[in-house]
């Protein structure tokens, strides 16, 4: 395949980890971010990347993130576990970059995303979604920016790969995968309805989320990985 996004045979233990993922709390204030324990991968992206259809993907779960057509809705921060004890989570993070917003809303999301972000000793890694036709815009930019002063690692997801024919996507990839160089960011090619480089993806994060994700989620280290 593409790039990163190879045709690797599926990992049923990556499989079942993220498979147990179910949705922990909605946050629309700093004060509701559940306790900083454990790890974290946070997903960001603008408005209507395909940043929900992602999570939904890597999870197997239609319905765990909430996706739309319509942009701009996720207000919130919303967690999501992958074991009993919330040790092992994933973050929504609100959408960002969407101008039909109105401005005191969108300062309020900005805000709760830069609480988040700041304080988080938890947060493991950044993946950071964009739709393959429309990367690296300015607030990508700013987050790559951010997360770089912070030593937070990041992996870049271009999705909807699907809506690009190959020579086009694989020139897109090259193209970001250039412009991170040198940074140690992995960028892979993506689509949530083709399925395109889930495996990448869970393969990510499950090393971010270090040992506690080794064997299908059953908190033990896995002498494979
Ligand atoms: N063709 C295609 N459409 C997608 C893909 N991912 C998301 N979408 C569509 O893009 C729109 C926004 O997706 P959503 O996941 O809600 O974006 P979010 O705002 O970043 O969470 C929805 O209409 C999705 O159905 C994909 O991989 N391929
Ligand atoms: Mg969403």
């Amino acid at each position: 395949m593409d790039g990163q996004a190879s045709t690797r045979s599926p990992d049923p233990d990556l499989r079942s980890l993220f498979n147990r993922a179910r949705f922990l709390l909605g946050a629309m204030s700093p004060a509701q971010i559940p306790a900083d324990t454990g790890a974290e991968v946070a997903f960001a992206g603008r408005s209507n990347a395909g940043k929900s259809s992602a999570l939904n993907r890597l999870c197997d779960r239609r319905g765990l993130a909430r996706t739309s057509k319509q942009p701009g809705r996720t207000q919130q921060i919303n967690f999501f576990t992958l074991d009993d004890d919330a040790a092992l989570r994933l973050a929504d993070l609100p959408g960002y970059g969407f101008a039909k917003v109105p401005l005191a809303q969108r300062r309020r999301w900005e805000q709760l995303i830069r609480r988040y972000l700041e304080g988080r000793r938890s947060l493991r890694g950044l993946v950071l979604i964009m739709d393959v036709r429309h990367p690296l815009k300015d607030s990508d930019r700013l987050l790559l920016d951010w997360a770089a002063a912070r030593s937070v690692p990041v992996h870049c997801v271009l999705t909807k790969a699907d809506k690009l024919k190959r020579g086009a996507r694989v020139e897109t990839l090259r193209r970001v995968e250039a412009a991170v160089q040198g940074t140690g960011i992995g960028v892979q090619l993506f689509s949530a309805t083709a399925g395109t480089g889930v495996e990448s993806l869970r393969r990510r994060l499950a090393g971010w989320l270090g040992d506690g994700a080794g064997s299908g989620g059953r908190a033990k280290k896995s002498p494979t990985r």
